[in-house]
Order: structure tokens, then sequence, then C-alpha cells
């Protein structure tokens, strides 16, 4: 069927295309249109594309620009940072190489400093060896004081290894220079500070022994006594403050008048030790045996001393029942109203007779209680004791220690009643005496302090009452308060 009108349909003839334009047939005006308008379309599109590419290239420099520069500046940062750290590397160079070389210049002097300290102590061992040859071993005052004792004191002061200082006493003691009870050389002012005498065994073990030395007057300054066996040692006047005696084993060694501020004496076995006249100011006294020591139940090793807590401990008297009613029976000596009787007493003291009594003060007295007195009798009457002190022969020995002796008295005039002091020897051989006497109606006490004799080892004390002729109890001598005791050394 559509073939059919196709077939019917009549075909286009040429004029029938040509619609008229502007007086132009329309294929003329395309024909014309075409012909002016497509190179210019061209052309147009030649500008635009130009133009673009212009532009395109213009983009891209300003990037190739931009990326220069930035290139640029990263040389320059590079550049920059180049130097620096060869810089730094060159003063690290440096630094290290005066680093070296200080080390190596310290470590020079460090082996020079070796090598003198080395010869001073193997000197000084040579020639004190030779000393005690040439001397047999036995070393007259002169040498002691004159020769060896300034050359110990020299070598001290040059030596600033504590190793080197301890091998020095270590020579000094096995020479038997430095040993308690052997005339010891004077140890005063070597300073010996933070020496480490330590032993690395145990406390018990033979090795830990270093037995009686003496290092009286030394400087022992934080040394160290750890585990260490220095039993029969004297640390006499030594200045050890911060001195170390942990677990160490003290027995029988004497600190009189030491400084042992902030010491320690933990867990050492030190219960008979004596520490007259120390200052223990801080120090740890925990020990192995006591525990901490009580001081008020047993005052003798630390009499005079400065106890941790900061008390200071006044010494015993040794006098048994110096305070006469301490010693009365059959009455009581403080009601006066019963009064007069007179009392016994107990047998503290020895009565030569039996005319020495106690009686109680009279009512205006200002004193209470009882004092010694003496019924009338012809004859001196007295009543003595004997005092054993054979546990204070050290620090008797020492030189320093002061007694004091003291008691209440009041005698008529013109009589030589008196508190009489005598110290003996270990064989009772007398050595001395003092006697305290008061002819004064009112009575007081009297008391002196001397250093007794250092081989004092019993004191006698006896009170003698001069017979009272006129049989008058108001004139009759009394005595009190009878005391004596350590007081304090040096002083
Ligand atoms: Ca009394």
């Amino acid at each position: 069927m559509i073939r059919n009108v196709l077939r019917d349909k009549p075909p286009l003839s040429r004029d029938s295309c040509c619609v008229r334009f502007f007086g132009l047939e329309k294929c003329s005006f395309l024909s014309i249109i075409s012909t002016i308008l497509l190179p210019s379309i061209i052309a147009a599109a030649t500008i635009i594309l130009s133009e673009h590419q212009s532009n395109l290239a213009q983009k891209n420099r300003e990037k190739d620009i931009d990326l220069a520069r930035q290139q640029r500046e990263q040389d320059f940062d590079l550049a920059n940072r180049t130097r620096v750290q060869t810089h730094e590397l060159e003063e690290n160079r440096r630094r290290q190489d005066r680093e070296l070389a200080n080390e190596m210049r310290v470590q020079d002097l460090l082996i020079a400093n070796n090598i003198r300290q080395d010869g001073i102590v193997s000197t000084f061992i040579r020639e004190t060896s030779e000393l005690l040859i040439r001397q047999n071993f036995s070393l007259d005052f002169y040498n002691r004081m004159m020769v060896l004792r300034p050359k110990i004191l020299t070598v001290f002061r040059q030596l600033d290894d504590p190793k080197r200082k301890y091998f020095v006493i270590q020579f000094l003691h096995e020479s038997r220079l430095i040993v308690t009870g052997k005339n010891p050389l004077d140890m005063t002012g070597v300073d010996l500070t933070g020496v480490d005498f330590s032993s690395p065994f145990r406390r018990d073990d033979r090795r830990s022994r270093m037995w009686h030395i003496s290092l009286v007057g030394a400087i022992i300054v934080n040394a160290s006594f750890v585990s260490r066996d220095i039993r029969h040692c004297n640390f006499t006047e030594t200045f050890a403050d911060g001195a170390n005696f942990t677990a160490s084993i003290l027995f029988d060694v004497l600190f009189y008048q030491a400084s042992l501020r902030s010491a320690t004496f933990f867990n050492a076995g030190f219960s008979t030790s004596e520490f007259m006249g120390a200052d223990l100011t801080g120090a740890d006294l925990r020990g192995l045996y006591t525990g901490i020591p009580d001081f008020d139940r047993d005052p003798f090793p630390f009499i005079g001393a400065i106890l941790p807590d900061g008390r200071k401990l006044k010494g015993q008297n040794l006098i048994v029942a110096g305070n006469a009613e301490k010693v009365t029976t059959g009455f009581d000596c403080f009601n006066f109203e019963r009064k007069p009787s007179l009392g016994d007493i107990l047998p503290f003291w020895i009565r030569e007779n039996d005319k020495v009594i106690t009686m109680p003060y009279g009512m205006d007295e200002v004193r209470k209680g009882c004092y010694f007195t003496a019924k009338p009798s012809q004859n001196f009457s007295r009543i003595y004791q004997l005092i054993d002190m054979k546990r204070y022969s050290k620090i008797i020995q020492y030189g320093e220690a002061y007694f004091k002796f003291q008691a209440y008295i009041r005698s008529p005039r013109n009589t030589r009643s008196c508190a009489f002091f005598e110290y003996m020897d270990e064989k009772h051989v007398r050595l001395g005496n003092l006697s305290l006497s008061n002819e004064n109606k009112n009575g007081s006490t009297q008391t002196d302090v001397i250093h007794i004799h250092q081989s004092t080892r019993y004191m006698e004390v006896q009170l003698i009452f001069e017979p009272n002729h006129n049989n008058s109890l108001t004139q009759i001598t009394m005595m009190d308060d009878i005391e004596f005791r350590l007081v304090s050394l040096r002083g």
C-alpha cells in the first residue's frame, strides 16, 4: 500500500524547491549564506580556539614559574638545612674531640695521681718498717711522737682515696702500732672520713676480726664498720658523726667523749661498751642483745653522755645508803612528834663501835628525815663503807673522768668531824684522800670535784665524828646525803 502511495506521488520538479527569499531563490540564498557564514564560523572558532590555547599556555607558564619558585625555595631550604646539619655535625665532632681530650687528660691525671698516691703509701710502709726494724720493734717516745706521728699525719693529709687510707690503717694495726694496751700511737686528727672498714663476711667469721685497734682522736665521720668484729677497740674522742656500726661486734669498746651524732649501732652487740661523755644525738642504739638500752636502770655506760633524745645522764651515787633515813630502822624519820629516839643503822655501813646512830631533824630544821650523828663518847666514832670501783676502771684509767664528792655537814666549832674519802688501788694500797668538813652551825652541803688517781679501784668512805665532850645533843655533828659519783669527763 505504501509502495503504491510513493509510486503515485509525482517527482519534485526543479522549480518546486526554489522558494524565493529577499528576491532570491531559496537555493541561491542558502548558497550565499553558506559561502559567507562558514568561513566566518571557522574564523571565529579558530580565534576562540587560539584564545583558549593562549590562556592555557599562560596558565602553564604560570604553573611552571610557580613550580620553579617552589623548587628554588625547596633547594634553598635544603641547602640551608644541609648547611645547618653540616655545622652541627662539625660542632658535635669538635665537642666530642674536646670531651675525648678532656677525658684523656683526666685519665692521665688520675693515673699520675694513682702512681703518686701508691708511691706515698709504699714509701710510708717501707720507711716505717725500716724504722721498726732499726728500733727492734720498740719505738721510744721521740720516735713515736716526733718521727712517726708527723709522718702519719702527713700521709693521711696527702691521701684522698679511702681505700688507701684503709690499707695504711691495716698496716699500722698489723705492725702493732695502734693496738690498745700496747702504747698505741696517738691518732688525733688523722682523717679517716668515709673509710670503709666493713667486712664482707659474717660478723662471727674469723676474717671479720679487727680486734684491739686504737683510733683515739681520729676523724671517722661516715666510716663504716658494718659486720666487723671490733671488740676491745678504742674510739675515745673520735669524731664519728654518721659512722655505721650496723651488725658489728663491739664488746668492750670505748667511746669516751666521742661525737657520735646520727651514728648507727643498729643490731650491734655493744652492751658492754662504754659511751661516757659521748654525744649520741640522733644515734640509733637499737642493739642486738639489749634492744634500746634502759638508760635509767643502768646509766653506767652512758654517764655524762647526750642521749639520742637529748637528755644528759648523771652518774649514780656509788655510796650505798648515803641518806640516813634509808638505813634507819626502829622509828619514823618523818614523824618527829614521837621523838626523840635513836634509830638503828642497817649494815650497809660498817660501825667501828655502836656510837654512830641516825636521828630525825628537829622541828625547826628546814631539812626533813634523818641524819647521821654520834652518841656522846670519849673517842672518835666512825662508820665506813668500801666501794668497789673496778667497773669504773677504764674510765678512771682514761684520766679525764671527774668524780664529785658531796656531804651535808653541820659541826660545832673546833671539831674535826668530817666525811673522809680515801682511794686505793687494786691491792688496797692507799693512793690519796679528800675530806669534807664544815664548822657551821647552820649546816651546808660541801662538795668537791676531782679526777682521782688513775690506779684507783676502791674508795673507802668514812663518816668521822669527834667526841662531843659537853654531852649536848644540840651541839652534835650532823651529816647526811653523802654522795660520790662520776659527774663528767674532762672538767
Ligand atoms: Ca636524810
